[in-house]
């Protein structure tokens, strides 16, 4: 079993989208391990996007993500990033597969409903930022 990280951004939240998507990835058969709802402050969304620090959309992508509450969730499935990625459909929502989350939520490539990790390395350091080792440990029977 692969873990990875969602995030739903402040458009979809603001949407009330929360719902919808978190039944979309259910019904793709991945197990919800954790999920929090919060907000990012300007430091932490930088660096949280700090591979992309030298973009020219660097300052809005910030402005976006700490403008309003995100939730992150921490994802289980067998080939959890590549499927998830599959079901967000592509960055820019107007170009995205039709029913992909990204398609259905979103709206341009900024505001585009949902994050996910890119490779399992991004997955392990992006959990980590989110949540901590016992938060992704699952109960004891
Ligand atoms: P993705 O991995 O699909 O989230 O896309 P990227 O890593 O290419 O981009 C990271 C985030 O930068 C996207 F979710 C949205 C944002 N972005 C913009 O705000 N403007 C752009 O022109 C391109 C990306």
């Amino acid at each position: 079993m692969d873990s990875t990280l969602m995030l739903i951004k402040p458009d979809a939240m603001q949407k009330g989208a929360l719902g919808e998507i978190l039944s979309a990835v259910q019904k793709a058969g991945f197990t919800v391990r954790n999920l929090k709802i919060l907000r990012l402050r300007a430091a932490e969304a930088k660096e949280f996007y700090s591979e992309h620090r030298e973009r020219p959309f660097f300052s809005d992508l910030v402005e976006f993500m700490t403008s309003g509450e995100i939730a992150a969730i921490a994802l289980e499935r067998n080939d959890a990033v590549a499927t998830l990625r599959k079901l967000i459909g592509a960055t820019d929502s107007r170009l995205a597969d039709p029913g992909s989350i990204r398609a259905r939520f979103g709206t341009d490539n900024q505001r585009n409903a949902v994050h996910a990790s890119d490779s399992t390395n991004s997955a392990r350091r992006e959990l980590a930022f989110f949540f901590s080792t016992r938060e992704l440990i699952p109960l004891p029977d």
